[in-house]
């Protein structure tokens, strides 16, 4: 995963403070000096001095171009690139940086920068629990929204898997009635996670469907009630309304935005979109088994302030990790 970045920013770190190193005859002039002034300390003094380097603006303007372009080239959004060129700047002009350091120092720059763009992940093994100890009787309700195909269904019967080894009973809700084979799909999760499925007919208001799940798992006693959705663009302001019906009627304790970490640009726009119909509270990047670039981990987040929860690895019910800001710093070599 991420390979694409990861090689990149290390490229140009190494690329930045290799073209910072002194010139060959600027150290001829040191090891002359040293011969001539034979004063205890003094060679030290010189080698320090050239032992240290600053970067200028104007040399930084085109280490910051291309780093921009790499950056862009690997699915991080305009904004965000702009923004880490910046606090970069920032960190970076003008300082004194020992020239055996600097590398290492521009990395830890970049890596502060990164860890303060991601959003603090929050754990919902702990929410669920929080709203079962408050209110005992009351299910807790999750929303899984996005466009099409980006792995909604799949994503539903990872986490219902993930809740049941974690301890809590789950209800699938097949609020997708639109697509065909939607609710076939989810039903064959069902069985195989040994989980009720709750469903009406094709065509049936989704928000109803959800609205029937939850009263079943109020009257059953089961912790969690996870709501399928059909997939919807973002630019249909008609499905946009539908999604806000559903959110209004089955008042969810937590919206998920679904999206794929192999979007690129256009994840923002969409995530923005659901953002201001339903207000999410966290997001799930799928397909980051085949994301080769990790730019779009950077941008989703950033732009709507909410946390990336889980990744999705692979297609198998296991393939589902929670969000690790620190893994995935280490995963682009920081
Ligand atoms: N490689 C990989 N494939 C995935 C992942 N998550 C889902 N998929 C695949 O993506 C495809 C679409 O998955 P669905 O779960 O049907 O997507 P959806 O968003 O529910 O689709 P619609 O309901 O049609 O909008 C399937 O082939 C899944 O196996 C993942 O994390 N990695
Ligand atoms: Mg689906």
């Amino acid at each position: 995963m991420f390979k694409f970045l990861k090689e990149k920013i290390t490229n140009w770190t190494k690329k930045i403070s290799k073209e910072k190193e002194p010139e060959k005859e600027e150290k001829k002039k040191v090891v002359i000096k040293q011969k001539e002034e034979k004063e205890p300390g003094f060679f030290k003094k010189i080698t320090e001095k050239v032992g240290k380097i600053k970067v200028s603006e104007k040399e930084f303007e085109a280490y910051g171009e291309e780093l921009k372009m790499l950056l862009l080239e690997n699915n991080v959004a305009f904004e965000i690139a702009d923004k880490i060129i910046e606090s970069l700047k920032e960190e970076i002009i003008g300082k004194e940086f020992l020239k055996k350091e600097i590398e290492f120092e521009i990395k830890e720059c970049l890596k502060r920068i990164i860890e303060n763009i991601l959003v603090e992940p929050f754990n919902i093994v702990e929410k669920i629990k929080e709203k079962n100890s408050d209110q005992p009787k009351e299910p807790y309700v999750i929303l899984f929204a996005g466009i099409n195909g980006t792995g909604k269904t799949t994503t539903i019967a990872k986490i219902a898997n993930y809740l049941k080894n974690s301890g809590f009973s789950c209800v699938l809700a097949a609020a997708d009635t639109f697509r065909a084979a939607s609710i076939e799909q989810i039903k064959k999760h069902g069985e195989r996670l040994k989980m009720q499925v709750i469903a009406q007919q094709y065509g049936a208001d989704p928000a109803a469907v959800g609205f029937d799940a939850i009263q079943y798992a109020r009257k059953n006693f089961v912790n969690v009630v996870l709501i399928d959705t059909a997939g919807r663009m973002h630019t249909s302001k008609n499905l946009i309304k539908e999604i806000e019906k559903i959110s209004r009627v089955c008042k969810p304790d937590l919206k998920f935005f679904i999206g794929e970490a192999i979007t690129g640009n256009d994840i923002v726009e969409q995530v923005k979109s659901f953002d201001w119909a339903i207000n999410i509270d966290g997001i799930i990047l799928t397909k980051a088994d085949v994301d080769e670039r990790g730019g779009t981990i950077l941008s989703v987040g950033h732009v709507t302030k909410k946390p990336i929860i889980f990744l999705g690895t692979g297609q198998e019910y296991d393939k589902i990790e929670p969000f690790n800001k620190n893994k995935f710093l280490k995963e682009l070599g920081l």
